[in-house]
């Protein structure tokens, strides 16, 4: 064939490939295959290079640097966006629409607001001629060559009915597992890292060497246009974005066009609870009047639309200072460093500890008592400290020192090789790990008794009532009835949970005996091959390897603690009390009908909570696995499943409706 036929075939087949992948996220055949179509272009063109056009595919690689950045008029101002910070001030931004329009019944797109930094992507016949920064809105930096090697910006657009100019508007934003990625990689390189996906995209996309932007993982969600020559706009903002996607552009799937002040509102709930389960960081979401003729009608104040405002998110960071670093003893005897601060309210509440990992992490950081630092809380997430503001740090404040004996017992203090948590040596001598073992064993998913909370356990510990958990199947009511903030009544309460607990199964049992690494999939794996404690607790490290997820490690943790004398007393007391399960017969037990076979849950279930579900179906042998890949057997997809259910589209897996779970369930 034809060498220059060939090349424009490779390009057109590339593009398109480019387009499923980055556009629609639903690609069409493997890496490699795309890997090799890559590479057969990039020969042939190494070979001809009369016939390399600037929107080639391989022409992404990063042009040479620059020494400063070229600056670009925007003929149509890159406007900034109105804020509200809460419901009643977009109640306020909907009546003055509203008015202003002489009509209530108002269609608004909803839109992610991503926080990155807004740019402009110029089209000339549909071939991308220049990038810019937004800038002060009215002139921004010419960034063409960075932006050309952001996969997701096509260099040509695609489809029918072209303009002749075309400006795109959009957010360039890192996704946080690029982030993640690109930070793990300048750690290894001995680079500095970036404190978050933001300062990352503006960092890398603002780069005088284009290659360097090159190797930054950098997407984007185009949400506008400016300038338009030679296409006759349609009515709304909506059927813009849509056409935008049509010609190449990627624009968030998230977009949704609602109605009035309640469907704002709703969609800013919906998507403040999902928030953290996208890979992308958003401040809020935007919402823009949907009619174009309503818009023009609106029209502008100084610098912002009439027609959209921003609704933003609670901030997830704040500055605040570090009063102290306490120690804190986990039930393993890990030392969890605790920053005591200052309380500042942040993401959505007041904040007075944040977690700092361990010792590498604050030197890492160089957290100090006296500190002024960014912290973090995200959604449910335990808050931390991000970073530090070294500018602000007061004089004399001295590099944190990791304690050489634990804070609660005074036992040596452990730091295995290769492992970043030192430990308490003390093991149940200890009061902190004795306290977290017994909490750990009354929780839900182990013993499950009602009532026994972290403050009583506390109390008990202290006064001596408890030091192991076989002493809480002797505690009366009068002995429980004097502790601070129980009466009579929640005294009764908690002996009968107590007694109720007694009736249990293996698994639970060993989930809450509390051995290192023995979580709730191992336990049931544990009980499910066993049966019964006596095989469990004589089998070697070889057998133990056996069980379905049962590593050298957690066979050797197993093994050593059936072999402690005080481990079994307390198992021989706690069975003299009265705790009792059904054996498993194994024979049984082998022939569990979901052996085998993983799950992933995904969705909202009607019947029964996610949980339940998991249980149910590992009471028959199955694995319930937290994300999709290529060993997940069945997905369980209740209603409105993440990205988990796209995941068991593309991947093939067979996936199960409600009534479906509960048909395999009923066997
Ligand atoms: C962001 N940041 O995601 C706009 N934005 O519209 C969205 N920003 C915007 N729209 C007009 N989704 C000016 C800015």
């Amino acid at each position: 064939m034809d060498i220059r036929k060939r090349i424009e075939k490779l390009r057109e087949e590339i593009d398109n490939h480019n387009y499923h992948y980055y556009v629609l996220d639903e690609p069409l055949i493997p890496d490699a295959e795309y890997d090799r179509l890559l590479r057969e272009l990039r020969e042939l063109e190494a070979r001809h290079p009369e016939l390399i056009t600037p929107d080639s595919p391989t022409q992404r690689v990063g042009a040479e640097p620059v020494e400063a950045f070229g600056t670009v008029r925007h003929e149509v101002p890159m406007l900034s966006l109105d804020n509200a910070f809460s419901e009643e001030e977009v109640a306020a931004f909907h009546r003055r629409v509203s008015e202003r329009l002489g009509q209530s019944a108002i269609d608004y797109t909803a839109e992610p607001k991503l926080d990155g930094l807004a740019v402009s992507l110029r089209y000339e016949k549909g071939v991308l001629a220049q990038g810019a920064t937004r800038g002060d809105g009215y002139t921004g930096e010419d960034i063409t060559q960075n932006v050309r090697t952001i996969p997701s910006i096509p260099l040509r657009l695609r489809g029918k009915g072209i303009p002749e100019v075309l400006e795109v508007r959009g957010e360039v934003y890192m996704s946080r597992s690029g982030f993640e990625a690109l930070n793990a990689r300048q750690r290894k390189a001995g680079e500095k890292t970036f404190v978050n996906p933001r300062n990352a995209a503006a960092g890398s996309l603002r780069q005088l060497d284009p290659r360097i932007t090159a190797q930054r993982p950098l997407a984007i969600y185009c949400y506008g246009i400016g300038v338009v020559q030679g296409w006759a706009l349609p009515e709304r903002h909506s059927a813009v974005l849509e056409r935008l996607k049509e010609w190449g552009l990627r624009v968030n799937d998230e977009i949704r066009v609602v109605r009035g002040v309640e469907g704002c509102l709703a969609y800013y709930r919906t998507l403040q609870a999902r928030r953290d389960a996208l890979d992308y960081d958003i401040d809020g979401v935007v919402y823009k009047v949907d009619l174009f003729s309503q818009q023009e009608t609106l029209g502008f104040v100084s610098r912002a639309p009439r027609w959209a405002i921003a609704h933003k998110f609670p901030a997830q960071e704040a500055l605040t200072k570090v009063l102290a670093i306490d120690i804190q003893v986990g039930r393993t005897g890990a030392l969890t460093p605790v920053a005591r601060l200052e309380p500042v309210f942040v993401g959505g509440a007041t904040v007075t500890n944040a977690t700092l990992h361990n010792e590498d992490e604050i030197h890492r950081k160089d957290v100090r008592v006296g500190d002024t630092v960014v912290v973090r809380r995200a959604g449910d997430v335990i808050p931390e400290v991000v970073s530090v503001v070294k500018e602000r740090r007061p004089r004399g404040a001295a590099p944190f020192e990791m304690v050489k004996t634990c804070p609660v017992c005074g036992s040596d203090v452990m730091r295995n090789e290769g492992e970043a948590v030192a430990r308490c040596t003390g093991g149940l001598y200890c009061p902190a790990q004795r306290k977290e073992a017994i909490k750990h064993f009354a929780s839900r998913k182990a013993m499950d008794i009602e009532g026994l909370g972290d403050k009583l356990v506390d109390q008990l510990v202290d006064k001596g009532l408890v030091s192991n958990v076989a002493d809480l199947y002797t505690l009366t009511r009068a002995q429980l009835a004097g502790l601070e903030r129980m009466g009579e009544k929640s005294a009764a309460n908690l002996v009968r949970a107590i007694e109720d607990s007694k009736a249990t199964t293996l698994a639970r049992f060993l989930y809450a005996l509390g051995i290192r690494e023995v979580g709730e999939a191992t336990a049931l794996a544990l009980a499910n091959h066993f049966g019964k404690l006596s095989g469990l607790m004589a089998a070697s490290e070889e057998t133990l390897q056996t069980v379905p997820d049962v590593g050298p490690v957690v066979a050797a943790n197993i093994h050593a603690f059936f072999r402690q004398a005080h481990n079994r007393e307390v198992i021989e007391r706690l069975r003299q009390a009265g705790v009792h399960w059904k054996d498993l017969d194994i024979r049984r037990a082998e022939a569990l009908p979901l052996q085998g076979k993983t799950f992933v849950i995904t969705g909202r279930l009607d019947t029964m909570t996610r949980d339940e579900a998991k249980a149910r179906l590992q009471a028959l042998g199955a694995k319930v696995a937290g994300s999709v890949s290529s060993k997940t057997d069945y997905v369980v997809a209740g209603e409105d499943p993440g990205s988990k259910y796209d995941k068991a589209l593309a991947l093939g897996i067979e996936i199960l409706d409600e009534q479906g779970l509960l048909n395999l369930l009923a066997g």
